[in-house]
């Protein structure tokens, strides 16, 4: 398991190297911001270069661990499907080659010949990223990689990657939105219960080099399984006096935010885009809880940061099943889980996290939520 974690927290650093690629580099910013309709559109131009980048990232995670643990390979999942049409309905598979070259040649298909957007593209995928210092030489965790399956989310806060406003972050206070909500998620379930047993975030753009290199960013990582949870995040205090800090989705219903409001003040009630980030707000100790009452999140957005949460002691629990349920205790059974899709459902929404969840660090705090919710939805 350290080996699977050190291979993760590398793969996510290169994905975080593409994705700071793609807005440093004027070839392809261009092409990320630039929204083609119409008669404007070329048709021998894939529809979507953001959609591009997420599948690149996403196939690279996929062949880089694939390599090391075939056994794996089979079991990584992403957002996307990596097979694209352009506007001549001519079908390309988008894969990581042996070669920076052959991938280069292969991107080129999909991007009108521009060679240059192809290879510096390419170079960021076949890039060695970073030493990575984990310290977890120790860990070993009774585990093969044939029990485990893979969530990815090459990019969440897609909005606000593209839209790419910066922001200082400062110690201790939540940053509502802007480039840093932009995430790399990685995590791993097992594949016979479902239970999220290591997450890896990486978040690409947390702060601009003092000395003017570009941005710099940062990773977080959690391990929980059994009696073992360990965090590169240590525990923060539950706030306590001012009574919860609860953050919401902008887009949160009225109904919601008014029942929240006998649990906590008005400046306590916070926003923030992302669903990753808001997770990782509550990792962090920025706010207590994050309540969603949408099933408009996915497996992918909050495997990796629920693993942190759960070697914090805390969860990620389905809202609705918690507020049938009758414990008004944790219990197991309202934890989300990520090997079993909806069968009602089609596409994507097969894995939806439909009854919307509460991501949270101690249960007496999920407990009051649950209290305030109930009957309220
Ligand atoms: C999105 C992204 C959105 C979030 C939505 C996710 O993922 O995290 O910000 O909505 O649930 O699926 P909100 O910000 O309202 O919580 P992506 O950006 O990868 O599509
Ligand atoms: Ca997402």
């Amino acid at each position: 398991m350290a080996d699977l974690l050190r291979l993760l927290l590398r793969v996510a650093e290169k994905a975080a190297n593409v994705a700071r690629v793609c807005r440093q580099e004027a070839p392809l910013f261009q092409l990320l911001v630039q929204e083609k309709t119409g008669d404007d559109k070329n048709k021998k131009f894939v529809q979507d270069f953001k959609t591009l980048a997420d599948v690149v990232i996403q196939e690279m995670i996929r062949h880089d661990v694939g390599a090391q643990f075939p056994e794996m390979a089979d079991f990584i999942n992403g957002e996307e499907s990596n097979k694209f049409e352009n506007g001549l309905g001519e079908s390309v598979t988008v894969t990581v080659c042996s070669t920076e070259q052959k991938t280069a040649t292969l991107l080129a298909t999909v991007l009108d010949d521009n060679q240059t957007a192809a290879s510096l593209l390419a170079r960021a995928i076949h890039q060695d990223p970073a030493t990575i210092d984990t310290h977890t030489d120790g860990l070993t965790v009774p585990l093969s990689p044939s029990e485990l399956g893979i969530w990815i989310d090459p990019i969440d806060a897609t909005s606000q990657y593209i839209e790419g406003r910066e922001e200082v972050l400062e110690e201790g206070h939540l940053s509502p939105s802007g480039l840093h909500c932009a995430l790399v998620l990685i995590g791993v379930y097992l594949r016979n219960t479902g239970e999220p047993v290591m997450g890896v975030i990486n978040q690409p753009f947390n702060h601009k080099d003092p000395a003017g290199g570009g941005w710099r960013g940062k990773y977080f990582w959690g391990v929980s399984y059994g009696a073992i949870n360990l965090c590169s995040e240590s525990r923060p205090e539950a706030s306590s006096g001012a009574g919860m800090s609860v953050v919401l989705s902008s887009s949160e219903k009225q109904v919601v935010k008014e029942a929240l409001t006998s649990l906590c003040s008005p400046d306590r009630l916070m926003y923030a885009s992302g669903a990753g980030f808001k997770i990782l707000c509550v990792i962090q100790g920025l706010a207590d809880v994050y309540v969603l009452s949408e099933g408009s999140t996915f497996k992918w957005d909050s495997c990796a940061p629920h693993a942190l949460l759960r070697a914090l002691g805390g969860g990620v629990v389905d809202l609705n099943k918690s507020l049938q349920s009758s414990a008004g205790v944790q219990d197991q059974q309202t934890e989300l889980t990520y090997h079993q899709p909806n069968a009602e459902r089609k596409g994507a929404d097969r894995w939806a996290n439909h009854g919307g969840l509460v991501a949270y660090r101690d249960c007496s705090q999920l407990c009051s939520i649950t209290g305030a919710l109930r009957g309220k939805l």
